[in-house]
C-alpha cells in the first residue's frame, strides 16, 4: 500500500517537475480584467467634483503580469462621454485594433458600450501604465501596469524588498472637459492646473490635502523599486527624494545601466523604475524622527508660457518613527523650473542595459531617415475673435502639419481601404530650412495648415527619425511617443540638426531604449526603429495641449511578405462611429 503511495507520488512529482521545467519559460499566463468607466464624485483641494474613473478607483487599477504573458481587458463606459483606452508602450504585434488612440486605430466607445481589449507583452518588461485616449480624459483615466520577469527569470537587479508605484499626476478643480472645451473655442492656451499629484495626492503643500497625503512606510537597510510614471496632462516633471539617492535600473519597460542621480526629470509618457536604499542614518535610531519628503514639481523650459509652478509631495517614513516626535519632513533639492542644463544632464546619463540576458539591437545601418520639425505655431482666426497670441489660434504642427483627427479612424479606414478620410503625403523633410532655433525667426513663419497626412513606411525598414525643435512662438522641450515600437535613442543636441557631423557622434553600442523622448528645448533627437509590425502607428507629444494644436501624425507600416508579417484581423467587437 505504503509502496503503491511513494511510487505514484514520485510519478506526480516528476511529472510535475518536468512538464513545469519544460513549460515554464513558455508558460504564457491569460489574465482578465474588466475595466467599468464611470463618474465618481471625488474631493481634492476642498472641493468636490466628479471625475471619470475605472472601477471607481482614481488612480485607476494597476495590472500586474509577466513578460511573456497576455492581458485581457473589458472595457464597459458606464460615462456620458465617448471614451477609448491605451496602454501605453506596448508594441501590440500585428494587432493596432486594441492600440486606443480615438480616429486613428478606432472609433471611441460609445456611452453604454463595451470593447475587449488585448494586450500583449512580448517584449516589456518594467514598467508601464495605460490610460485614456480621448479628449483630455486621461487626467484621471490612468493607471499602472507592472510587468515582472518572465517566469523562470529574475530582475538584473537584486530582488527590492517591496515595489511602489508612484503616479505622478496633474488635478484640476475645473472640469478638464471644458478646460478642454474652452482651449478649443478661444484658441488661447489652457488654463493651468491646480495641482499635482502623487497616487493621487496633492499632498501638504495645498489646502485640504494634509490628512491624505500619500505615505511610504520602510524599514531601515531595506531597497525599494519605485516605479515612476509621469500620467500629467501638460507638464515635465523634477521629481526627488530628500536624504536618498535614486538608483535609475529602467526605463519605458526596458532595463537601463544602473545610473545613480538626486533627481529625474520625467516627461508625460515616460516611466522610471528606481531603487531606493533606505539608508539615511536616522533610520537606525528608533528615537530620531525619520521622515522625508518625495517632491515632483515642473520643469517647464519655455519662455514667457504660464505653468503650474506649486510642489507635490509624499513622505518615506522610517518604521522606526513610530513613537518619534513629529517634526516636519525635509524637502529635497529639486533643480529650478527652467533648468534644461539639469534635465540635460540627467537624460545624457540613460543607457540601456545591454548585457547578455538583456541584449540590444540597435539598427547599424538605415533604410530611410525622416526630419520632422517639432513647432508650436498659430493660424489666423476669422474675424480675429481668438484669443491667443495677436488674436490668432494657437496651434502646433510636425513639418509644418497640424493634424487633424479625421471623421472615422485611419486604420478602419486603411483596412477596409476607404478613401478620402487621410493623406500620405507626411512630409520626410522640414518644408523649409532656416534657423531654427534662431532667438528671432521672422513672423510670417509662424503660421501652418491643417491636415490629416501620414507616413507610408514598408515592412522592416529601417527607420531613423530626427526631431527638431524649433523656435517658432516658443522653443520647448517635447516629448514625443511612438505607438506600436520603442526606439532607440541614437543622439541629442542643441541647435540644428547637422546631417554630415552629427551621425558621426551617435551612440549605436548602448542606447536607452525609450517609447517617448524628450526633444531637447530648441534642440533635436535622433531614434531609430525597425518597422517590422504592421499597423497603424500614432506618433504625437505628450503634452495633450500640444496634441490637442496639431503635433502629431501617424505611420502606416505596410504588411510583409509572411504570414507572421500581416496586420491581424479586427476584432468583432470594434466600437462603430
Ligand atoms: C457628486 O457631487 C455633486 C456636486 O458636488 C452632487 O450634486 C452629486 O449628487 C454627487 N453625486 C454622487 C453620486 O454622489
Ligand atoms: C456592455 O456590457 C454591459 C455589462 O456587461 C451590458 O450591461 C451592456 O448592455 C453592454 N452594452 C452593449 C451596448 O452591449
Ligand atoms: C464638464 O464639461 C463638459 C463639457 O463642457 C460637460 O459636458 C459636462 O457636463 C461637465 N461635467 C460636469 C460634471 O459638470
Ligand atoms: C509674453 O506673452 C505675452 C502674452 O501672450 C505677450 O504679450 C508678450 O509680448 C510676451 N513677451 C515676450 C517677451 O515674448
Ligand atoms: C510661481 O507662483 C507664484 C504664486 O503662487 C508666483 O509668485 C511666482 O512668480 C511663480 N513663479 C514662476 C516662475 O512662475
Ligand atoms: C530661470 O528663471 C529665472 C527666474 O525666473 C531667471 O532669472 C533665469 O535667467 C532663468 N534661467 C534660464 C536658463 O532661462
Ligand atoms: C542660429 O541661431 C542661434 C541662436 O540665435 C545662433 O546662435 C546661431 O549662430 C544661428 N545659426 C546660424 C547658422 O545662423
Ligand atoms: C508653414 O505653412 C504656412 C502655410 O502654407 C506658411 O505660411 C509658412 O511659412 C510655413 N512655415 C514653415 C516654417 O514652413
Ligand atoms: C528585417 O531586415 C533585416 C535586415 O535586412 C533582416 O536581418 C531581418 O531578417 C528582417 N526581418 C524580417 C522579419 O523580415
Ligand atoms: C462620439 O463618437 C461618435 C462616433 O465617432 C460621434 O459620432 C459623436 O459625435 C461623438 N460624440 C461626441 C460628443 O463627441
Ligand atoms: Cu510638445
Amino acid at each position: 500500500m505504503m509502496g503503491v503511495l511513494k511510487v505514484s507520488m514520485m510519478q506526480v512529482l516528476g511529472f510535475v517537475l518536468l512538464f513545469g521545467a519544460l513549460a515554464s519559460p513558455t508558460w504564457a499566463k491569460v489574465h482578465h480584467h474588466t475595466f467599468v468607466i464611470e463618474e465618481t464624485n471625488y474631493t481634492r483641494l476642498c472641493r468636490t467634483k466628479s471625475i471619470l474613473t475605472v472601477n471607481g478607483q482614481f488612480p485607476g487599477p494597476t495590472i500586474y503580469a509577466r513578460n511573456g504573458d497576455t492581458v485581457i481587458v473589458k472595457v464597459y463606459n458606464r460615462a456620458s462621454y465617448n471614451i477609448t483606452l491605451h496602454w501605453h508602450g506596448v508594441d501590440e504585434p500585428r494587432n493596432p485594433w486594441s492600440d486606443g488612440p480615438e480616429y486613428i486605430t478606432q472609433c471611441p466607445i460609445q456611452p453604454g458600450g463595451n470593447f475587449t481589449q488585448r494586450i500583449d507583452l512580448t517584449e516589456e518588461e518594467g514598467t508601464l501604465w495605460w490610460h485614456a485616449h480621448s479628449d483630455w480624459d486621461r487626467a484621471t483615466l490612468y493607471g499602472a501596469i507592472v510587468i515582472h520577469p518572465a517566469r523562470g527569470t529574475t530582475f538584473p537587479f537584486p530582488k527590492p524588498h517591496k515595489e511602489i508605484p508612484i503616479l505622478l499626476g496633474e488635478w484640476w478643480i475645473a472640469n478638464v472637459s471644458q478646460v478642454l472645451a474652452n482651449l478649443i473655442q478661444t484658441g488661447a492656451d489652457a488654463q493651468i492646473s491646480d495641482a499635482y499629484t502623487i497616487n493621487g495626492q496633492p499632498g501638504d503643500f495645498y489646502p485640504c490635502s494634509r490628512k491624505d497625503t500619500f505615505k511610504v512606510l520602510v524599514e531601515y537597510g531595506k531597497t525599494y523599486l519605485l516605479r515612476v510614471i509621469n500620467a500629467a496632462i501638460n507638464n515635465e516633471l523634477f521629481f526627488a527624494v530628500a536624504g536618498h539617492k535614486l538608483t535609475v535600473v529602467g526605463t519605458d519597460a526596458s532595463y537601463t545601466k544602473p545610473f545613480t542621480t538626486d533627481f529625474i526629470m520625467i516627461t508625460p509618457g515616460q516611466t522610471f523604475d528606481v531603487l531606493l536604499e533606505a539608508n539615511n542614518p536616522a533610520g537606525a535610531d528608533p528615537s530620531a524622527p525619520c521622515r522625508f519628503y518625495m517632491a515632483a514639481r515642473s520643469y517647464s523650459g519655455a519662455k514667457n508660457v504660464s505653468f503650474d509652478n506649486t510642489t507635490a509631495t509624499a513622505i518615506l517614513e522610517y518604521t522606526s518613527s513610530a513613537s518619534a516626535p513629529a517634526v516636519p519632513p525635509q524637502l529635497p533639492y529639486l533643480p529650478g523650473y527652467n533648468d534644461t542644463n539639469a534635465a540635460t544632464v540627467f537624460t545624457a546619463g540613460l543607457r540601456s542595459l545591454a548585457s547578455k540576458e538583456h541584449p540590444v539591437d540597435v539598427p547599424q545601418t538605415i533604410d530611410q531617415r525622416i526630419i520632422i520639425t517639432v513647432s508650436v505655431n498659430l493660424l489666423t482666426c476669422p474675424g480675429g475673435t481668438c484669443s491667443g497670441p495677436g488674436k490668432n489660434r494657437l496651434a502646433a504642427s510636425l513639418n509644418n502639419d497640424s493634424f487633424q483627427n479625421p471623421p472615422i479612424d485611419i486604420l478602419g479606414a486603411y483596412y477596409h481601404s476607404i478613401a478620402g478620410d487621410y493623406g500620405t503625403d507626411f512630409p520626410n523633410r522640414p518644408p523649409s530650412y532656416f534657423n531654427f532655433t534662431a532667438d528671432m525667426i521672422p513672423q510670417n513663419m509662424v503660421f501652418t495648415k491643417r491636415n490629416t497626412e501620414v507616413k507610408v513606411l514598408e515592412y522592416n525598414t529601417s527607420v531613423e527619425v530626427v526631431f527638431q525643435g524649433t523656435n517658432l512662438l516658443a522653443g520647448e522641450n517635447h516629448p514625443m511617443h511612438l505607438h506600436g515600437f520603442s526606439f532607440y535613442v541614437v543622439g541629442r543636441g542643441f541647435g540644428n540638426y547637422d546631417e554630415k557631423k552629427d551621425p558621426l557622434g551617435y551612440n549605436l553600442v548602448d542606447p536607452a531604449y525609450e517609447n517617448t523622448l524628450g526633444v531637447p528645448r530648441n534642440g533635436w533627437a535622433a531614434i531609430r526603429f525597425r518597422a517590422a509590425n504592421p499597423g497603424v502607428w500614432f506618433m504625437h507629444c505628450h503634452l495633450d495641449r500640444h496634441l490637442t494644436w496639431g503635433m502629431d501624425t501617424a505611420f502606416i507600416v505596410k504588411n510583409g511578405k509572411g504570414p507572421q508579417e500581416r496586420l491581424l484581423p479586427p476584432p468583432p467587437d470594434m466600437p462603430p462611429c
